[in-house]
């Protein structure tokens, strides 16, 4: 492998922060964090980590001053630089709404005609306002866009939700979701030699580690006569391992269930005499 370092830049402190370093940290990437720096080496990985405001990072990425990066989707779009998504992470999530005053009769989104709609999102509302073919005034602010209705700044306001409370809290109700949102992983255009491969080598392992916490392990006893029924409940990698246990009659079942259907999972294995049921998390999953 060349000397080369692949530069990452992750949010130096805010909501994708902890998320970022531990996915680092998950990939067997050791490091000291960014509390007080602005640029940490790995020991074990030839990866250099730059700690900065979300905001800047596709720009950054896109100038080359980093290779790839971590940052929301809402960033990426909204700042239409010129990166590249790699991988989805599953962290982040939020959506990027317009919320409207309660007061507010809405049916659809022509009823944002001639309004006044408040955003730090300018050219995604703008996309979105110009795609439905109305007119309403996009007011830029730099921060606290739920407020901006009830100090007469706004009839409506375009920002990002995750629970719905601060909507909530300020009176406003979501009614239209323009874009899905989570953070990814990005890289300048045409990442190319070295750098490719270190980043493939990378990705490798951030792939294995969300499967990971997609996925998990699970280990139960089952009866012979029931071993058939069971399996079939299992898809497992590839088919589930079967042992026999010292008690005749008996085996141990392992495999690998989606946390999506656990529970579902879960309840069917008893009905069909599973016992001793145990789900253990995984680390790293490599398909
Ligand atoms: O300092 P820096 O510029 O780096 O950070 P920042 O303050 O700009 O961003 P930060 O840390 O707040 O968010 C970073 C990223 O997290 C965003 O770009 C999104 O990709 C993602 N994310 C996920 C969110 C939310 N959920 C979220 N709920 N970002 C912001 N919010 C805010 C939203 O703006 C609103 O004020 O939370 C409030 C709404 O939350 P709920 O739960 O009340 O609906
Ligand atoms: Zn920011």
């Amino acid at each position: 492998m060349s000397e080369k370092k692949l530069k990452i830049a992750i949010q130096k402190s805010g909501r994708l922060s902890d998320d970022s370093i531990n996915l680092l940290k998950n990939c067997g990437i050791r490091f000291g964090n960014g509390v007080v720096k602005l640029k940490a080496e790995a020991r074990n990985f030839p990866l250099e980590i730059f700690f900065l405001r979300d905001d800047d990072i596709p720009e950054y990425v896109a100038d080359g001053v980093a290779d790839i990066g971590i940052v929301g989707e809402n960033v990426i779009y909204e700042k239409e630089k010129d990166v590249e998504i790699i991988e989805k992470l599953g962290f982040g999530r939020c959506r990027l709404s317009i919320a409207v005053p309660k007061s507010f009769v809405y049916e659809d989104f022509h009823h944002l005609e001639n309004t006044r709609i408040a955003t730090t999102y300018p050219n995604i509302l703008g996309k979105f306002i110009a795609g439905n073919k109305i007119k309403a005034d996009i007011h830029n602010i730099s921060g606290s866009v739920e407020i901006a209705p009830s100090i007469g700044l706004a009839d409506a306001v375009c920002d990002l939700v995750s629970s719905g409370s601060t909507l909530f809290s300020n009176g406003l109700q979501e009614v239209e979701i323009i874009m899905q949102s989570e953070a990814a992983l990005i890289s300048r255009k045409n990442l190319d030699g070295d750098y490719r491969k270190l980043l493939d080598k990378l990705l490798f392992r951030v792939k294995a580690v969300i499967a990971a916490k997609q996925n998990k392990y699970i280990l139960l006893n089952a009866p012979n006569d029931k071993l058939e029924e069971i399996i079939k409940l299992l898809p497992g990698m590839k088919s589930p391992t079967v042992l026999p246990l010292a008690e005749s009659g008996w085996c141990s079942v392992h495999s690998v269930i989606n946390e999506n259907d656990f529970w579902e999972i879960v309840e069917n294995l008893k009905l069909a005499g599973a016992e001793g049921i145990l789900v253990v998390s995984i680390d790293q999953m490599i398909k």
